[in-house]
Parts: C-alpha cells; sequence; structure tokens
C-alpha cells in the first residue's frame, strides 16, 4: 500500500505489482518490457535522444519504401509538425503483405459472427487477395491517390479490407460508425467530399437488423457528389434497395477483378484517414492521421501496452468506427502480424457470457474493452464470468473514460482471476495511439491510474487559468503534452484553424488535451476527466468521476453519472443521477444511504445536493455517458440540448427531464 496527498486522491490506494506469471513466462518468449528500470531506461532514451530512439523504432517495426532522413520537424507551438517527412512507405504493404509473404497461412483475423457458433478465419494470404481485388474495384472507380472515400459498415472483415485497399491506393478513407443516423452519415460524407460509400446491405445487432444501405439512400439524397455505391452482402435480404449503375454489389465487382494490385507507395506524411469526433460545440471534427507516423504510433503502442508475441489472439470489442477500433481491431494488431478478433454483436447476446465465451472459444490472450461494458457485465453478476475458461489471458485493457476503482477491481479479480494485468489505457481520437498506460509487466498498478507516459509522450500538467506548467508531484490542473508525438493528428481537415484553436493556440507550445489530470505523490498520472467535467463547489474542485466512483462503491448502484449544478450558494451543487442493479427497489432510506455513501468515501465537500434515479443515462452509441445533456437539464436549459445525432436512445430525454423538474 502506498498513501498519497493530494486532497482530491483517496487517503490511500492498493498498489498492484505485475503478476509472476507475467514478468518471468514459463514456455513463452520473455516480456519487451519486464521491469520498471527497463521502461524507464527506453522512455528516458525516447524523451532525451528521439532521433536514436524513433529512428530505431520505425525501422524495427515498419517497413519503409524509401527510408527516411530525418526523424521530424515542425512544432507545437506553430502546428507544423511532421514524422519521417522523406520516408515513404505503404501502409497496407506494412499491414498485409509482409506477413503473407512469410506465412499465406497465419490468421489476420477471427470473424466472430452476430449469432454465436459461426466464427470464421481470415488468413493473411486470403487478405492479401481481398484487398487487392477491391482496391482493382477502387481504381475501376476512377479514384486516385489523395481522394476520399466514405466507409459505413457493420464489425465484418470486409470493413477492414476496405481500408486496407484505400490504404494500398494511397487513398483517404473515412469510417463512419454504422449506428450513425443518415444525416449524420451525409454530414460526414459532405464534410470529406467522398465520391465513393462503401457499405453493406445490413447489420446484425444482438439478432436485430440495421437497415444499413436504407440508411445511406437516406444519407444520399443531400451527397450529390457520391457517384458509386459499393455494397457487400451480408444479410443477403432481398427486399434492400439497389440501384444500378450507382450501385455496385462487392462480390461481383470483385470477382472481375484480379487479386494482385501493386502497394502505391506514400509519403509518410500523407493522410490515411479522417475520423470524425465530436467537439464540444459545433460540426463534428475531420481528425486527420497520417500513414507513418500513426501506424507506427498504433503497432508500437499494441506491442508494448499489451506484450504482444507470436501466436497472441489479441481481441479489442470496439467497432472500428471509432478510433478506437482503427489502432487496436485493425492498424496496430496488423503491423505487427498478429492475429486481431472482429466481434459484430453485443456483450449481452445471447446472453451476459457473450465476451468470456468468446475468450474461451479463441483462447484469447489480450482482451481490450471499455469501463461501461465492464460496469454493465459487473451488473450480471459473476456467474456469467466464472463459468468460463479464462485461463488464456494474460492482458486485459481498458479504455475510454476514467475506469472507478470498483470497476478496475471487479475486471482485475473476477474477469482477470488476480493472475493478469489491467491495463488502463488513455488517450484520444487525437492522440492515434495510446498517451499515458501502464507496460503490463512493468508497471505497478493503482486502480483509477492511467500511470505513466508511453515512450516519446511529455507530459505536463498545466494551472489551467494561468497556463503555467505545474511541476513536481502531488500537482492538479490541466493535462497538456510538450512536444510532438508520431501518430498525433495534424490537422482537422479543411479547417487547420479550428486545430489550432483547439489543441495548439489554447496554451501556446503545448497540446492541450481537455481533460483534468493530477500526478500524485508517485508521480502516477490520474485523468479526472474532461475539464467540463470539473464541479466547482464553494471554491472547491471536485471531479465528476471521483464521486461516480463513490456512488458506485455502493452495493445497489449500476452507474452515476454526476454533473455541476448552477446554485446560489455555493457556485455549483453536486448532483448525481444513478441506475441500480437489478433487484433494488427505489426508495428515500437508499437514496439516503447513497448520499451517505459519499460523505463518508470522499467528505462532507463532495455530498451529492441532488440525486435521482433513474432507469437509463444518456449515452452515446459507443456508450459514453453524455453529461452534457445531464447539465443541460439540470440548468433548466433542456429547451437548447443541441446536437444529439450521438445519443443512442433520444427516447429517455422526456422522464429524464420530468425526474429533474420534479427533483430541483
Ligand atoms: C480512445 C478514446 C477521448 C476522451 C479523453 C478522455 C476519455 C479515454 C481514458 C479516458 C480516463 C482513460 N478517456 N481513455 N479517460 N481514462 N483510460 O476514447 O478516444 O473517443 O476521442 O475519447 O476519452 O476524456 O479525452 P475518444
Amino acid at each position: 500500500m502506498t498513501t498519497t496527498t493530494t486532497d482530491e486522491q483517496p487517503t490511500s490506494v492498493a498498489v498492484y505489482p505485475p503478476h509472476p506469471r507475467l514478468v518471468n513466462p514459463e514456455g513463452r518468449e520473455k516480456p519487451w518490457v519486464s521491469s520498471m528500470a527497463e521502461y524507464e531506461a527506453l522512455y528516458k532514451e525516447s524523451i532525451e535522444e528521439p532521433s536514436r530512439f524513433w529512428t530505431r523504432m520505425a525501422n524495427e517495426t515498419l517497413s519503409w519504401d524509401r527510408p527516411f532522413s530525418q526523424v521530424s520537424q515542425g512544432s507545437l507551438k506553430d502546428g507544423d509538425m511532421a514524422w519521417f517527412p522523406d520516408g515513404r512507405l505503404n501502409v497496407a504493404y506494412n499491414c498485409v503483405d509482409r506477413w503473407a509473404s512469410k506465412d499465406p497461412s497465419r490468421v489476420a483475423f477471427l470473424y466472430e459472427a452476430d449469432e454465436p457458433g459461426q466464427a470464421t478465419k481470415v488468413t493473411y494470404g486470403e487478405l492479401l487477395a481481398q484487398v487487392c481485388s477491391l482496391a482493382n474495384v477502387l481504381t475501376s472507380f476512377g479514384l486516385r491517390k489523395g481522394e476520399t472515400v466514405a466507409i459505413y459498415m457493420p464489425m465484418i472483415p470486409e470493413a477492414a479490407v476496405a481500408m486496407l485497399a484505400c490504404a494500398r491506393l494511397g487513398l483517404v478513407h473515412t469510417v463512419v460508425f454504422a449506428g450513425f443516423s443518415s444525416s449524420s452519415l451525409a454530414e460526414r460524407v459532405a464534410d470529406a467530399r467522398a465520391r465513393v460509400v462503401i457499405t453493406a446491405d445490413e447489420g446484425l445487432r444482438g439478432g436485430r437488423p440495421i437497415r444499413t444501405k436504407a440508411i445511406v439512400d437516406e444519407a444520399l439524397k443531400s451527397c450529390p457528389d457520391v457517384e458509386k455505391v459499393l455494397v457487400f452482402r451480408r444479410t443477403g435480404n432481398e427486399s434492400v434497395s439497389f440501384s444500378a449503375p450507382r450501385d455496385v454489389w462487392w462480390h461481383e465487382a470483385v470477382a472481375a477483378q484480379r487479386p494482385y494490385c501493386p502497394p502505391v507507395p506514400v509519403s509518410a506524411e500523407d493522410p490515411l484517414f479522417l475520423l470524425y469526433t465530436s467537439g464540444s460545440t459545433g460540426k463534428p471534427k475531420g481528425v486527420v492521421h497520417t500513414s507513418g507516423g500513426y501506424l507506427l504510433g498504433a503497432g508500437l503502442t499494441l506491442k508494448y501496452v499489451f506484450d504482444i508475441h507470436d501466436g497472441d489472439v489479441f481481441c479489442c470489442t470496439a467497432d472500428i468506427g471509432w478510433i478506437t477500433g482503427h489502432s487496436y481491431v485493425v492498424y496496430g494488431p496488423l503491423a505487427l502480424g498478429a492475429t486481431s478478433v472482429i466481434f459484430e454483436s453485443v456483450p449481452t447476446y445471447p446472453d451476459a457470457s457473450r465476451y468470456w465465451r468468446l475468450v474461451e472459444e479463441h483462447k484469447i490472450t489480450q482482451f481490450y474493452t471499455a469501463p461501461t461494458a465492464i460496469r454493465a457485465l459487473r451488473r450480471h453478476g459473476d456467474d456469467f464470468v466464472t463459468r468460463c475458461d479464462l485461463s488464456s489471458l494474460r492482458v486485459i485493457g481498458s479504455v475510454g473514460e476514467p475506469i472507478n476503482p470498483e470497476a478496475w477491481s471487479w475486471y482485475n479479480e473476477v474477469v482477470g482471476g488476480s493472475r493478469c494485468a489491467v491495463v488502463d489505457t488513455y488517450w484520444q481520437t487525437e492522440t492515434g495511439s495510446h498517451v499515458i498506460t501502464p507496460l503490463p509487466c512493468a508497471t505497478p498498478a493503482k486502480p483509477g491510474s492511467a500511470t505513466f507516459p508511453f515512450f516519446g509522450v511529455e507530459l505536463a500538467i498545466l494551472d489551467p487559468t494561468t497556463g503555467v506548467e505545474l511541476e513536481g508531484d502531488d500537482v492538479s490542473g490541466v493535462l497538456a503534452i510538450k512536444r510532438p508525438w508520431p501518430s498525433m493528428a495534424r490537422t482537422i481537415a479543411g479547417d487547420h484553424k479550428r486545430f489550432l484553436d483547439t489543441y495548439l493556440n489554447p496554451y501556446p507550445g503545448y497540446y492541450f488535451a481537455g481533460d483534468g489530470a493530477s500526478r500524485d505523490a508517485d508521480g502516477y498520472y490520474w485523468i479526472r476527466g474532461r475539464v467540463d467535467d470539473v464541479i466547482n463547489v464553494s471554491g472547491h474542485r471536485m471531479s465528476t468521476a471521483e464521486v461516480e466512483s463513490a456512488l458506485i462503491g455502493h452495493k445497489a448502484v449500476a452507474e452515476s453519472a454526476v454533473v455541476g449544478a448552477p446554485d446560489e450558494l455555493t457556485g455549483q451543487a453536486i448532483c448525481a443521477f444513478v441506475t441500480l442493479k437489478d433487484g433494488f427497489e427505489t426508495t428515500d432510506v437508499l437514496k439516503g444511504e447513497l448520499v451517505k455513501e459519499v460523505r463518508t468515501r470522499i467528505g462532507p465537500i463532495a455530498t451529492p445536493k441532488t440525486l435521482i434515479l433513474v432507469d437509463e443515462l444518456p449515452k452515446t452509441r459507443s456508450g459514453k455517458i453524455i453529461r452534457r445533456i445531464l447539465r443541460k437539464v439540470v440548468a433548466g436549459e433542456a429547451d437548447q440540448l443541441g446536437d444529439l445525432s450521438t445519443l443512442s436512445d433520444p427516447s429517455i430525454l422526456d422522464v429524464l427531464i420530468t425526474k429533474v423538474a420534479a427533483a430541483l
């Protein structure tokens, strides 16, 4: 145990050193990094001798068509950073050909379809042929290097094939999550100026069909520039509309093409993809990632953070429509020649054992999911997990939001059997790959802390008002990064000024992440949530995540979301929304207990002034709680909720507004 003193930290936090079976494996290769001393030496080299470090990493990890002579140029101050600027490579060649030529029978993707028991394999040899044929189809559409293709597909291997076919030709892809509405899709297709959309007839999730092609048809009514829609047949439902010559069946087009297509070498700085992400206001931003730096970041982080070795089976449950799916379902695993699971279904179909059966069946060695899924599954009880054989697991990861210590412990003990490493990875669409993360065989974990920076990432904690860097340990402020790293976003498509204004101008010379963070007495980093999620009660800064974590410590609580409500006396007051686990009833006694739980766990300063029990919290389709909506509702601004396109179930709003009105 260790004791920390920052007032925002719990007074004592358990520390979990890496399990001995990970550090000293028997009958397996040694871990890439097996001690803190090794991590520190590599980290130091990455900061003090960046040219040497990145030259070695870039040459070890990637295959270059033309070697680079310079590692990086440009600065955060000027927003003109570039990595390996005179190097040339092809991303699809790196992800597919290298492994197919060595061993075509090596498995690239294990595809777990929506219905259990239908898993199929795609080998690197098969993947190469599929990517090449599809690239030839795209060429036949008249597409040339630098043009953008939109991809709106379910979680099937063909979605990855589509991404890689673009990469093979130097085309820029923009994947739009297939849960987005037609209007959101239209907005992105238009902003990206895509002339071609790749989609499927229908998707399947949890046994229910999704009208994918119909949504595309609707979206394209307002996108007159789209000339071709390539349609993969997923369900074969004959009622799906199809209008030639705009619409082309994938299987017919591919059958007409030769399964080889030479890769087009591109500059390391040529864009690989755009990925739209919501800003705090206004229209979504098309974050631009490059070919060289991004691929290196995705591959290198995966290798070190999940300790990937030959023969491992890696499973990331994120949809390819998000950055996590890009970096850790497709590009990271393939850059290493690893086997990656593509999971089409949902964690509770046909029951809450689905993930764990998947682990058992495919002998998954590393598993990566989001706290929201962990909490949801915890709510169903341990039996769904413990009935499965999870002994193949070594590293289990978490991403997307702060993981509360209770969910961390459940993940560690029940899923990991207290014999795996839990890696809480902090990063963003804009960072491209992990920036703060433990290394599984080296870093002693503290539940709820993303721990230490990845190689080459120089962190700073800034005073939010003055922008002054807070030196030393035991400090809190906003998180910033002091120097460029290879996989960082370079710009926002068509709006470099917005890129500068959002990330680089707020604190000149730094990349501003938009998150609050502290560095504790041991130098561990704790992400406190978006800076707009921090509540200020009577001049005391409170992290919503901390109050949420206290609430979830109560046995009745499934999930919680905490926001600041305007308060005449204290500036802001804490307003907590809570959903209960199955079997618990909403009573005033229970509400009182929950408030008490927070008071005892954190202190009277954190007492929620209002506590509202609800059936559902507003969430994005990727499962993040949308606190912005809660903030607006408690501020009496339910008529100004703004862009609701990411809200997965808008029908919950009316009940929410009524409950808040009754409670406040
Ligand atoms: C990868 C991804 C980024 C935001 C980020 C932060 C939150 C992500 C986290 C985390 C605490 C972690 N976030 N990982 N917060 N601990 N391990 O999620 O990208 O969708 O762009 O979200 O998510 O607030 O700023 P993205």
